[in-house]
């Protein structure tokens, strides 16, 4: 239990022992933590010494605090390859997650001068506009906006978004996705990020932007993601040359 003799701080000692318990099984992923008021009662100390102790734990990924409803053991983390361009649906398949996307936005608007640049389109020209929350397992995972020229991707429906923009692409439309360029930032979740992504606001996220291009080097979308920081890790195999 607690040494209060120890010259080990009590937030220290109760956070060992919590992390013990994580490490070694008896709390599992998605397991949810006593209350503060019930570990300050079990421990006998006081819920500002339990709250450091917690907020420890989170600091080092190992619980996640859910607005509302409690303290929980961490996931696992989903380890993306950098190596390979896939689409989301195909991640979560290959994860053995279940892909869902909820809508939030779908419209064609004209493409401003530093998007018509970028896709190599003329200014005012139609372009998609399509922000989407991912999901894995019904767990919201990325925040995805496209932006994807409305005379390339014919035919784009909400019902197509909602599934996969990349089976589409191949199977029904017959283009061929050839590369992408990708940028990886680190950032804190806004209010509105925050709310969507289901995560306490300034909380780690991933900010990615990819360019993509067909193989004849049409750009064929640009794509803003904001990824949870808690959920996922990127992967890149790399070789000394
Ligand atoms: C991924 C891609 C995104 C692409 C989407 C298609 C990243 C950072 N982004 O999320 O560029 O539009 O997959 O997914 O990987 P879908 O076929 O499931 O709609």
């Amino acid at each position: 239990m607690i040494d209060k003799s120890s010259p080990l701080p009590i937030y220290y000692q109760i956070e060992e022992q919590i992390k013990q318990q994580i490490v070694s099984g008896i709390l599992e992923p998605g397991d949810m933590l006593r209350s503060e008021r019930e570990y300050a009662e079990y421990y006998q100390v006081s819920r500002m010494t339990v709250r450091q102790a917690i907020n420890n734990l989170v600091a080092l990924g190992l619980i996640y605090k859910k607005k509302g409803s409690g303290t929980f053991v961490q996931e696992q983390k989903i380890e993306q390859a950098l190596h390979g361009l896939t689409s989301f649906t195909e991640d979560m398949k290959t994860r053995g997650l279940e892909p869902s996307s909820h809508l939030i936005d779908f419209k064609i608007v004209p493409a401003s001068q530093g998007i018509a640049t970028e896709l190599k389109i003329k200014e005012h020209t139609p372009v998609y506009e399509i922000k989407r929350i991912r999901l894995g397992d019904d767990v919201p995972i990325a925040i995805e906006t496209n932006i994807i020229p409305a005379n390339l991707v014919l035919g784009l429906t909400e019902e197509i978004v909602i599934n996969s923009l990349y089976n589409y692409i191949e199977n029904k439309l017959h283009l061929r996705i050839g590369n992408a360029t990708q940028i990886i930032e680190s950032a804190t979740a806004n209010k509105t990020e925050a709310e969507l992504l289901e995560i306490e606001k300034q909380s780690p996220i991933l900010l990615i932007e990819r360019k993509t291009y067909l193989t004849d080097g049409t750009p064929l979308e640009i794509v803003k993601s904001s990824y949870r920081g808690d959920r996922y890790k990127f992967m890149i195999n790399i070789n000394r040359t």
